[in-house]
């Protein structure tokens, strides 16, 4: 705890730093060439903010500020973000070290999108511990959107990608438990939800987004959830605002759900509302929905954020000029709860 508790502190003076460095920048490049920052002749920069769900967005948002607090690009900021839960192996829902299928394979889905709508992501990609720069590089070095298994492997690996496995020792037992508990089939528990999506608004407006994930522990082999999926777990529209999502894949990809955050946001509603009725949307849909976790995380083009999920306990880290914090979603199911009451 105490731990955590430092890393916020640590983060929040970095944050400080970061800012202090940013408004020296800021004021470096208004005035340039003898112009000055008067509001109304010179664009005033944006502040920029990065979010990003679950607790392992803390270290994973610090990364990305390191590039938006310096007047990089939101593209850059949420890439390099979300590389860092990807490198590490105990964060066990994301790149090495994630849950294995139910044939013991670590196969991971991942997207990215940027402020003109360019987008790249693969699906079922084995033994390449980034999946978010190879759907980068599928974004940017191709006309196509998505490549997946086989076919994103060779490309991954004609790209300079360095195959690797992705099975830690930790997560080989756990799948050798699990077989051996006889869980023939598939269980999606509630906490092994931890796709990491991440938002960012960059100094220069621009809004990206990216989505990278292991994705439901012990799927069944060739299973592929929302995260890949432009407009189900990762949407960027940059004149409105952008959309991620984390839980049960399959109820996302039914209901296009982060798209439909980013339309709801479209006509006028807050991000945290936006996700709000895109929960309440897939509640009133799906009769089993209190079996499972969503969550939406939202950012608006104006740098507001907000997110809304199921089941109590999804978080979202949230650090923008002088502050980097961890947030709770409020839920439907307390709502409910608290609306019977
Ligand atoms: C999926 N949405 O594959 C992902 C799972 C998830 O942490 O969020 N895992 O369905």
């Amino acid at each position: 705890m105490s731990n955590r508790r430092d890393f916020l502190k640590l983060s929040a003076i970095g944050g400080m730093i970061s800012a202090l460095l940013l408004s020296q920048k800021t004021l470096a490049a208004t005035t340039a060439g003898g112009k000055s920052a008067v509001p109304g002749k010179t664009p005033m920069p944006k502040q920029p903010i990065v979010v990003s769900t679950w607790e392992h967005g803390m270290p994973a948002n610090a990364a990305a500020w390191q590039i938006l607090s310096s007047g990089g690009t939101a593209l850059d900021a949420v890439e390099q973000g979300v590389r860092v839960p990807e490198a590490d192996p105990n964060v066990r829902t994301v790149g090495l070290g994630g849950y294995p299928d139910a044939s013991g394979e670590v196969t991971l889905d991942a997207c990215i999108m940027d402020h003109q709508m360019n987008c790249g992501a693969v699906a079922y990609l084995k033994r390449i511990k980034h999946p978010i720069s190879v759907a980068r590089k599928v974004m940017e070095q191709t006309s196509h959107v998505m490549l997946v298994g086989e076919g994103a492997q060779q490309f991954a690996k004609a790209q300079g990608f360095i195959e690797e496995n992705l099975l830690t020792e930790q997560s080989k037992a756990d799948w050798q438990q699990w077989l051996t508990s006889g869980a023939a089939k598939p269980q999606i528990n509630v906490e092994n939800h931890d796709t990491i999506g991440m938002l960012a608004l960059d100094s220069h407006g621009n809004l990206a987004g990216a989505c990278t994930t292991s994705g439901a522990a012990y799927k069944l082999p060739g299973r592929v959830g929302d995260s890949p999926i432009i407009g189900a777990g990762l949407y960027v529209d940059n004149e409105v605002g952008a959309a991620t999502a984390t839980g049960q894949g399959e109820l996302m990809m039914k209901t296009v759900g982060c798209h439909l955050v980013v339309e709801l946001m479209r006509q006028g509603l807050s991000p945290k509302e936006a996700c709000r009725k895109a929960v309440e949307r897939i509640a009133a849909r799906l009769p089993d929905f209190a079996k499972f976790q969503v969550g939406f995380l939202a950012l608006s083009k104006t740098g507001d954020s907000g997110a809304f999920c199921i089941q109590p306990g999804f978080n979202y880290a949230v650090q923008a000029q002088g502050s980097a914090t961890l947030l709770d979603a409020d839920n439907l199911l307390n709502q409910s709860a608290g609306a019977k009451a």
